[in-house]
């Protein structure tokens, strides 16, 4: 069994029921336990085109006993079934659930990066990260904890975490 990390993401339409139809598909696999789920955050846009709606971001951690690989698999079907488009990289899109950690498991695929390789940089997945798992959680590649990754992701935006919850808290599933 391992404890896995998914960050949700989506800005194109009924996004709320969108984020809580994902956590539910995932949850009808009986082989994966939904532990915790984050809040919700309201963000904007980080790259992609210009003028494209704000996201709603969260994170849930999971016990299951999949691979990473098959983990990703259920993760691209939920996409599918809420009506995924891939049109343009970092474009708008419905629903995009994105595998963070996999418990220890390292993973250099073509199509599959473990521990996600964009983690650190974002406030959008750290701090809802930083809702579902131990400030202590030792980050790749070098073990660094949450806790101080996101210090210094909050420092390079220049906000503090108060800040940055009262400015995007969207609520709860
Ligand atoms: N893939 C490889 N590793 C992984 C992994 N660990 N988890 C592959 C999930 N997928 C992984 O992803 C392309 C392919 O990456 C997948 O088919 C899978 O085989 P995608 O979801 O089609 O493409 P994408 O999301 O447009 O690109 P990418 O590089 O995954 O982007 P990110 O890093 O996910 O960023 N701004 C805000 N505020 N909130 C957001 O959620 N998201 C993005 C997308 C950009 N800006 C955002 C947000
Ligand atoms: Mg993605």
């Amino acid at each position: 069994m391992r404890t896995s990390y998914i960050a949700l993401g989506g800005n194109l339409g009924d996004v709320k029921s969108s984020l809580n139809l994902a956590v539910e598909r995932l949850l009808d696999e009986p082989i994966i336990r939904v532990d915790a789920l984050s809040g919700l955050y309201r963000t904007r846009a980080v790259g992609g085109p210009a003028g494209q709606p704000d996201y709603l971001n969260a994170v849930v951690r999971i016990v299951t006993s999949l691979s990473a690989r098959e983990l990703l698999g259920r993760c691209l079907d939920v996409e599918r079934s809420l009506g995924r488009i891939r049109v343009e990289r970092w474009g708008p899109r419905t629903v995009d659930l994105d595998l963070l950690l996999h418990g220890d498991a390292i993973v250099d695929d073509p199509g599959l990066t473990v521990p996600h390789p964009r983690l650190r940089d974002r406030l959008f997945v750290l701090v809802p990260l930083a809702d579902v798992a131990p400030p202590a959680l030792p980050l790749p590649p070098d073990g660094e904890p949450l806790a101080t990754a996101l210090a210094a992701a909050l420092a390079n935006e220049g906000c503090s975490l108060g800040d940055f919850r009262k400015q995007s808290a969207a609520g709860r599933f």
